[in-house]
């Protein structure tokens, strides 16, 4: 490496020094010499002595200001510095660029033969010389000229014209009214099958939509459809906002970083984002799906039509985004499981990454390379944020808040305290202390005490707050805390609004408070940060029975099973302690409260199968330093084990009961995954009934239930499991995506030859290092699924991670920076892993070139 990679600041924000208007864009396509020509106003905004446009990985063919050919510039390694322009100028910059050769997927790349884009955060830069920053905003008119192999030729906004060239190539021509930053632009050419349909928005405009895959893929497609078209509907219905654009595009491609694209009318999507059918996609897939669709699609509101000023800000529109979108999917679905969905990603993964060196507060304050920010922490807790305001101000007064944000920001780039101000404004209610959460970092921890007058009939909660050890942050927070207190019957105890807001949310502001609860006939149980309404750890010394209380009559199922979780918890740490594996038994009053549950199929299916999901290794791994890595994950799976054991026949019973109709709604979804967690168990204590039920429903044709017998075997190193395997892969070998489901299921084996195996499937026909997909499924699934084997005490885990990341370093620099955060939080482990980790970590930043990316991670986890 030549020199050190320089780290940006928040504090250091300068507005732009010029405002670009008209831009127009036209590319002609080649895979190796792909000319564009830029056109664009610039008009200074004070020092008129020289402009510096960002600009990497160009070929700059010529500049002209003003319709004459200029030379009075300065090219630099990552931009081109125009001088002498005066107040205003027009610019016209021809360049070249060969996206042939770009497996970065940032900037204009080739999926599979179609050209697609990325540009956020700050991939316009590899496309043209321009203010490639969020807060200069322009219109855009695109042509783009291409091979008639080619037939769509696409761009953001409406399209304007189109023809024949005489060379044998077309073009088309679009213009997105709406000014927007250049991370939003995007250009698609391709060949595709469509999947078009319309949209009437509530004021009676027509929206086209159209759906573009890959060719033979239209039956896969519909769900992304549907799944838009309830976006569109929801927003309209629940946040009052309409599209504003008369078509929507979505376009899937194969290589792809991440999820999905929110350009404006473009998106871009993982095709693992978008294609489903039953029979290759699981229910959880279409899930997933509809959300980010929703996702990408709230976006045009909360991102595009107002954005960001720097990226600094990135959680405004993502952690807004995010709620959104769970708002979405909790309201078409089960908010309960949504929510249980949405506190394990930020328990186990925010909370880790909160706790490790790449911690950072939702709003960081430096950045080197920005990709390295698209965080759990900015995404997952910016959205518990934006929660907590909503639990704060309640339904009405958010929305009355997020009224105020559109009328004073609509076409505008701004900051999270803009977004504040408005929600604090239009409520009338002070949000300074609140903003803090803007600062903080690690997770703030809440400790609870109660006592009980007997006499008096008064329950007394004593919180107090305090902050993790890297948080610079010292002064309290404004933490709403969510209760609900249950008398010796069961019964919901009403609270009073003048004690809880909604008769339930108690703002705790100081570093301590204490709250009375009178009138009461005998001592409650309390429920704490009910539906997990603050991201903190909670410290309170439950008794078992209080806990066993709350599981059978918290009037929440989202409580019931944080309750669950508490008791499965508590049975681990006891045996990572007494390591008495063998002779472990459930105890008694558990068993029971389980099989209570379990006799009981009556109620919601996907519930009862929560209940029954043991907290994972890396949930619980947070608990300790060092992490007992084997004795943490034999307790689990013993835990596991007892629950297998001690309730066989009511699996069994639960199992041959279960039967679903095969469709996607919510009931035969429910019914499916309780077969699963049936199956999950009994494959663990197998007989020759239980094995021919795997074999069965390994074979249905419901990807759902196929993969949840297999992943059961594989999980309980069943007999079955290679049969199994080696079937799947004959099967399936043509459909990418749903191999991409066993590569993940070979990388959490967990016999001997689990590391060997994985090796030798770098040269299975469907893997592709080159495709993050398949670097996801296989080696990220290892480090995630696999704790046995990559924490090795030989090494071996990490050794095959850091060998991988090497090799991706300047093939893909986003994709290999974030596959090693497995390997940053070294110093929770013990002496030995912390060594062959910290010597992995050393060996990568002495690469050769090694990208800023790495840098960045590397450099904090070891200094
Ligand atoms: N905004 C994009 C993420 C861009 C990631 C850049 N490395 C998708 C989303 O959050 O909707
Ligand atoms: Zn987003």
């Amino acid at each position: 490496m030549t020199s050190k990679p320089q780290a940006k600041y928040l504090h250091d924000y300068q507005p732009p020094t010029h405002v670009v208007e008209n831009l127009s864009l036209t590319f002609e396509l080649d895979p190796q010499h792909t000319k564009v020509t830029a056109r664009f106003i610039l008009t200074a905004q004070g020092d008129t002595s020289s402009v510096i446009l960002d600009g990497v990985e160009l070929t700059l063919n010529s500049v002209h200001v003003d319709g004459q050919v200029h030379t009075n510039y300065r090219l630099h390694d990552t931009g081109l510095e125009l001088f002498g322009l005066g107040e205003r100028a027009e610019i016209e910059i021809v360049n070249t660029i060969s996206p042939g050769a770009n497996t970065s997927l940032e900037g204009l790349y080739l999926s599979d033969g179609a050209y697609c884009t990325q540009c956020e955060a700050e991939g316009f830069r590899k496309i043209t010389y321009f203010l490639d920053r969020p807060d200069v905003l322009t219109t855009y008119n695109v042509k783009i000229i291409g091979p008639k192999q080619m037939p769509y030729l696409l761009s953001n906004g409406n399209k304007v014209d189109s023809g024949e060239l005489s060379d044998g190539r077309h073009y088309v021509c679009w213009e997105d009214p709406f000014k927007k930053p250049s991370y939003l632009f995007a250009l698609v050419a391709g060949d595709f099958d469509v999947l078009t349909d319309q949209f009437e928005t509530r004021t009676g405009r027509k929206v086209d939509l159209q759906l573009f895959v890959d060719k033979g893929n239209l039956s896969k497609a519909p769900h992304a459809m549907t799944s838009l078209k309830k976006a569109m509907a929801w927003d309209e219905q629940r946040f009052d906002l309409e599209y504003d654009l008369d078509i929507y595009m979505i376009v899937a491609v194969d290589f792809f970083n991440m999820g999905a694209m929110e350009n404006k009318g473009l998106n871009v999507f993982n095709s693992a984002c978008v294609l489903a059918n039953q029979e290759t996609a699981t229910d959880r897939d279409f899930h997933i799906i509809e959300s980010i669709v929703g996702h990408e699609y709230f976006h045009n509101w909360t991102g595009n039509r107002v954005t960001c000023r720097d990226w600094f800000q990135l959680s405004l529109k993502e952690g807004l985004t995010v709620f959104r979108d769970q708002e979405f999917s909790s309201d078409l679905g089960s908010r309960a499981l949504n929510r249980i969905d949405a506190v394990n990603t930020v328990r186990t993964h925010q909370f880790a990454e909160d706790a490790g060196p790449m911690a950072h507060p939702i709003r960081p304050q430096q950045v080197i390379e920005m990709n390295n920010f698209y965080t759990v922490t900015v995404y997952n807790k910016g959205a518990e944020v934006i929660r907590m305001m909503h639990t704060i101000l309640g339904e009405a007064g958010f929305q009355k808040g997020m009224k105020l944000y559109f009328e004073r920001h609509d076409g505008q780039a701004v900051t999270c305290d803009d977004f504040v101000a408005a929600m604090s404004d239009a409520n009338g209610k002070d949000l300074s202390q609140f903003k803090l959460w803007y600062n903080q970092v690690g997770t703030p921890k809440v400790s609870a005490r109660t006592n009980y007058d007997d006499q008096q009939g008064e329950f007394t909660l004593h919180l107090a707050q305090s902050h993790a050890d890297n948080d610079p942050v010292e002064a309290p927070l404004h933490i709403p805390v969510a209760i609900e207190l249950l008398d010796k019957q069961g019964q919901v105890i009403k609270v009073p609004e003048s004690t809880a807001k909604q008769g339930k949310v108690l703002e705790l502001t100081e570093k301590q408070q204490s709250f009375v609860f009178c009138g009461l006939e005998s001592e409650p149980v309390i429920v704490l940060l009910e539906g997990f309404s603050a991201p903190c750890l909670l410290s309170y010394d439950y008794q078992q029975h209080q806990l066993l209380h709350i599981a059978k009559f918290a009037s929440s199922d989202y409580a019931r099973w944080e309750a669950i979780q508490q008791l499965y918890k508590a049975e681990i740490k006891t045996l990572v302690k007494t390591q008495a594996f063998s002779e472990y038994q459930l105890p008694e009053c558990l068993t029971q409260a389980l099989s209570m549950l379990l006799d009981d199929l009556s109620g919601d299916l996907s519930i009862l199968a929560e209940l029954f999901t043991v907290p994972g290794f890396d949930a619980l791994s947070a608990e300790y330093t060092p992490v007992p890595v084997a004795q943490l994950d034999q307790a689990i799976s013993t835990v596991e084990y007892q629950i297998a054991e001690q309730l066989k026949p009511a699996w069994c019973a639960a199992y041959s009961q279960l039967q679903d109709d095969g469709s996607l709604d919510a009931v035969a979804v429910a019914i499916r995954t309780m077969k699963n967690k049936c199956l999950f168990y009994l494959a663990q204590v197998s007989d020759s009934q239980i094995q021919g039920w795997i074999q069965a429903q390994s074979e249905s044709h419901n990807m759902t239930l196929k993969l949840g017998a297999i992943r059961a075997a594989v999980n309980a190193q069943h007999v079955l499991t290679q049969l199994l395997l080696d079937d799947f892969d004959k099967q399936w070998q043509s459909d990418l995506l749903v191999m991409d489901k066993w590569f993940a299921l070979q990388a959490s084996r967990r016999d001997e030859r689990c590391i060997d195996n994985i090796l030798s499937l770098y040269t299975h026909p469907c893997f592709d290092k080159a495709n993050p997909n398949r670097v996801r499924a296989l080696i990220g699934a290892f480090t995630r699924t696999n704790p046995r084997h990559f924490h090795r005490e030989d090494g071996r885990g990490y050794e095959v991670l850091a060998d991988l990341i090497a090799e991706l370093n300047q093939v893909n620099p986003q994709n290999a920076a974030r596959i090693i955060t497995p390997l940053l939080s070294f110093k929770r482990f013990d002496e030995t892993r912390q060594g062959l980790m910290r010597a992995q970590l050393e060996k990568l930043a002495r690469l050769p070139e090694l990208s800023d990316d790495l840098y960045e991670k590397i450099d904090k986890a070891l200094n």
